[in-house]
């Protein structure tokens, strides 16, 4: 049965006046001179029409959050704990809002918003409603940033906003978030709470635009910090754009992260991780196990079981609350999926996808697996995005760590064997931000996720990532604040 998704279209309706949404400066709704559409993935149709930030809203975005600063950062680390508390519960009165917004502007599937990406934002809001809480006990002699700007992905459009705006405000800096064209109403609805709960104007702001906008946040000199979330080749522009400039910098990337089974996994139990790693979301994950690594002796048993298993995945409308996968975000981003899967062919790897047709409609594509695979095509290197999965072989323990290695990125990993001993050898020879062992995408708020090499630097959740916002200084009595 469908999700009703009647109340959240009739919001995107009259949420929008003059049928186009403006941006969210210093606690009021400023219109745009210029729109852009929206698209919903799962039917290419026009979903809302959004503002596109100029630099004079940037200007204007940047200006109230300096303004808003002094007021907010002299509330006591209580006061602003319950501004975040108020913000988690907001988010769960209205999560059934939230994931059926998500899954219309996104195109992922409907279980997944309801129980995955808005029950983990509301988490994230209340553990960090906790160390706003302890700022003082747990991070003495340190001071936040001031005015932050946060540009962040489509892929999880309110998660990532949570990963960025709850440890900013926690740590006391000022917000002024641009989130991506593709995907901007659940970052819109949240500033509409942000107004409903009555957060002091300027504290979070919100600039709707494309990579345009982003750069000119990323360029504003009264910024004191950049978070960054999504490609390599952005986040590179944006470590040259803020080079010397003195501004804070943290970026998670892109992702090629391996998914290494040895030949005595419980083999049942890798099909459904495999699932999870690179079909939730439609492998639009910076961390989904795209790189399948198999000990031979099992290679074919395990790729016998996951044809089995694709065959029976379900791809259809993300409003479907049985579907497996939804719709990719955008037509662009389905032609690269396209067009890397054709080049992976041409480059000599088999192609296998399930007997049945994706719907016509809409942005889909059907899970894939690659076999054949030569460690130095194309498929194997870059960073598909996708629901594509590309296997190799490996022998020997020492083999699966030099695949494992053998890419820029360094964002996540996970290891799957019955020996606790193999797995626990391997785990620390992998370079990744975390390796996951029998499991796979698991977060938790309280955990510190991010990079290595060109996957980027940085930690976002938990301790680790409260630094990310916070900056250490001398001591009253003048020693230095070890960092930690
Ligand atoms: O990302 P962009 P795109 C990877 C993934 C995907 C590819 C392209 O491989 O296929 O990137 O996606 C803003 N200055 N990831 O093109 O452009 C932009 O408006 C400042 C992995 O959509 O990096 C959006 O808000 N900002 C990733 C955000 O950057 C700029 C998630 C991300 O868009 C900018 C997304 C500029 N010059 C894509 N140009 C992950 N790590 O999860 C664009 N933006």
């Amino acid at each position: 049965a469908p999700e009703a998704d009647g109340s959240v279209r009739e919001w995107i309706r009259t949420a929008a006046t003059d049928g186009a949404f403006g941006h969210y400066i210093g606690g009021r709704w400023v219109k745009a001179t210029e729109q852009f559409e929206v698209q919903e993935p799962a039917t290419g149709k026009p979903l809302a029409q959004v503002a596109q930030g100029s630099g004079d809203d940037v200007n204007a975005a940047v200006a109230a959050a300096r303004a808003a600063l002094p007021a907010w950062q002299a509330l006591d680390d209580h006061a602003r704990a319950r501004w975040l508390y108020a913000i988690a519960r907001g988010i769960q009165k209205h999560a059934r809002h939230f994931a059926v917004l998500e899954s219309l502007d996104n195109g992922k599937p409907i279980r997944e918003t309801r129980d995955i990406d808005i029950p983990l934002v509301a988490r994230h809001f209340y553990h960090h409603a906790g160390w706003a809480q302890l700022l003082a006990s747990e991070f003495p002699g340190t001071h936040a940033y001031g005015v932050v700007g946060q540009v962040i992905p489509w892929n999880f459009p309110l998660l990532m906003l949570a990963w960025k705006v709850a440890p900013a405000l926690a740590a006391g800096n000022t917000v002024v978030l641009k989130p991506a064209e593709f995907t901007p109403l659940t970052a819109l609805r949240f500033a509409e709470l942000m107004h409903e709960i009555g957060l002091p104007p300027g504290v979070f702001n919100l600039v709707t635009g494309d990579g345009r906008t982003g750069a000119a946040l990323v360029d504003h000199p009264d910024v004191d910090k950049i978070a960054f979330t999504g490609s390599t080749d952005v986040g590179r522009a944006i470590r040259k754009a803020t080079a010397g400039s003195g501004k804070g910098l943290s970026l998670e990337l892109g992702g090629k992260s391996p998914f290494i089974v040895f030949e005595d996994a419980d083999l049942d139990s890798v099909v459904e991780g495999v699932v999870d790693a690179i079909w939730f979301n439609q492998g639009q994950v910076c961390c989904a196990g795209s790189r399948l690594l198999v000990q031979e002796g099992v290679a074919d048993r395990l790729y016998g079981k996951l044809r089995d298993r694709m065959e029976r995945l379900r791809v259809g409308s993300p409003l479907d609350k049985s579907i497996d996968m939804g719709a990719i975000v955008a037509p662009v981003q389905l032609d690269r999926i396209r067009s890397l899967c054709a080049q992976g062919v041409e480059e000599g790897a088999t192609c296998w996808q399930p007997s049945w047709g994706v719907p016509a409609e809409g942005t889909f594509h059907p899970p894939t697996l690659f076999t054949n695979v030569s460690p130095s095509a194309t498929i194997a290197q870059v960073e598909i995005f996708g629901p594509v999965l590309v296997s190799m072989t490996f022998r020997t323990p020492e083999e699966a760590v030099a695949l494992a290695n053998n890419t820029p990125f360094g964002l996540a990993a996970s290891v799957w064997s019955e020996n606790i001993n193999l797995a626990l050898d391997i785990a620390p020879k992998i370079k990744a931000g975390v390796v996951w062992i029998n499991s796979t995408n698991l977060f938790d708020a309280a955990a510190g996720f991010g990079g290595y090499r060109e996957s980027g630097f940085g930690r976002e959740g938990g301790r680790e990532g409260m630094w990310e916002y916070l900056k250490p200084e001398r001591a009253h009595h003048g020693a230095p604040v070890p960092v930690i």
